[in-house]
């Protein structure tokens, strides 16, 4: 049986879903997305992700043809076509088709697309090893050029910094922001824990709200951690005790080198193995 992909309130089967070649989302990668996760059929924080996808929209004067009760919906309904319980789910509103031109008023009818697929998970040696990672010479997007708050379809700036990372044999690399401050990956939010304490960037680092980061913050919070989001240099990455790395995709994920340096004693650090745990309890519960 063929996958069943969602597009503007139809499902079809993959290979017949298909958008418009003049769609501003190809053309000119204006658009949103969103990459969201469901455990034993809950989707994982599902509003907090749609927040994050209508804010995207907002901010981009796109107007997302459906509500959000409606959008919560056909992703159940998606899910339940392709009967999916562990599953990774991709929502993309594009601006939709218009002419060869820049113009957004020349666009008719935003594209929703929601794919539903199995979800394709890091190897378990990265968790019990940690990853290595190196920091890349592209920097994040300046936010008043672009915000990194916005999570649109213009994804080339964390496409040049992970090329950076391959090509230095790492899945994921360490992007600063404009003053040379500790930003985020290409895709997963950064922490370090020093002296007891977990450390992450602020939003005003020019970050990408993650949601993964948001409830790992809860989670150390709950542990009678301290938990400070201040600014960062990779000064204070090559003394950290511990770091890791939090996203959609990846979860909690150790690093225990970064450009070549052993973050504390080079394994994964006991702060970061347990909330590797308490956030596998938070979505297998
Ligand atoms: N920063 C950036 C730039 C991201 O793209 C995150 C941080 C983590 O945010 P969340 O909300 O996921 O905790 C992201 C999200 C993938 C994949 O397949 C990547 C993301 C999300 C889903 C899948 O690599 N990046």
């Amino acid at each position: 049986m063929s996958l069943r992909i969602f597009i503007n309130g139809t499902l079809y089967d993959k290979e017949n879903a298909k958008i418009s070649v003049y769609d501003h989302g190809l053309l000119y990668g204006d658009g949103v997305f969103e990459g969201i996760r469901a455990y034993g059929g809950k989707v994982f924080r599902l509003h907090e992700h749609l927040i994050r996808l209508w804010n995207s929209a907002k901010a981009i004067c796109l107007s997302i043809p459906m509500s959000l009760a409606e959008m919560e919906k056909a992703i159940y309904d998606t899910l339940a076509a392709n009967d999916l319980k562990d599953a990774y789910v991709r929502l993309v509103v594009t601006r939709g088709a218009g002419s060869l031109g820049l113009d957004p008023n020349r666009t008719s009818d935003p594209q929703v697309i929601i794919i539903t697929d199995k979800i394709v998970m890091y190897p378990e040696e990265y968790y019990q090893n940690g990853l290595s990672i190196v920091t890349a010479s592209t920097i994040r997007n300046h936010p008043a050029a672009l915000s990194p708050r916005i999570k649109s379809l213009n994804y080339l700036n964390n496409i040049m910094a992970k090329i950076e990372g391959l090509q230095a044999g790492c899945v994921e690399a360490l992007m600063l922001n404009h003053k040379g401050e500790i930003a985020e990956c290409t895709g997963d939010n950064i922490f370090l824990v020093r002296g007891g304490d977990v450390l992450t960037p602020p939003i005003d680092a020019g970050i990408l709200e993650g949601v993964t980061r948001e409830a790992v913050i809860e989670l150390a919070r709950t542990d009678n951690l301290i938990v400070r989001e201040i600014a960062l240099t990779r000064h204070d990455v090559y003394i950290a005790d511990e770091c890791f790395l939090t996203g959609t995709a990846a979860e909690v994920i150790p690093v225990v080198k970064v450009d070549n340096r052993p973050i504390g004693d080079g394994k994964p650090g006991a702060i970061t193995r347990e909330l590797i745990r308490k956030f596998r309890e938070l979505t297998r519960a």
